[in-house]
């Protein structure tokens, strides 16, 4: 399947280190391709492959390293 990309808005990064936990996070994610976070603009550009990825995995994951996404705001 034709990788898709998404943006998430992050909750809880304060500094440099808490973008690496988060992009690791998304990483561990299966089918995650590519995760960039963004301290400034607090948000996460992903491209997964939709055919092994939900956005729930990927959520739950950045939940698990100790921080948040604010669902309701995504585009789906
Ligand atoms: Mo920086 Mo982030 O010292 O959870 S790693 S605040």
């Amino acid at each position: 399947m034709p990788t898709q990309q998404i943006t998430l808005p992050i909750v809880g990064m304060t500094c440099a280190s808490c973008v690496y936990h988060v992009e690791t996070g998304l990483k561990e994610t299966q089918g995650v391709e590519k995760a960039t976070v963004n301290l400034s603009t607090e948000r996460a550009f992903v491209e997964y492959d939709p055919a092994r990825t939900t956005i729930d995995d990927m959520v739950f994951h950045v939940r698990d390293v100790g921080y948040d996404v604010i669902t309701d705001k995504i585009n789906l």
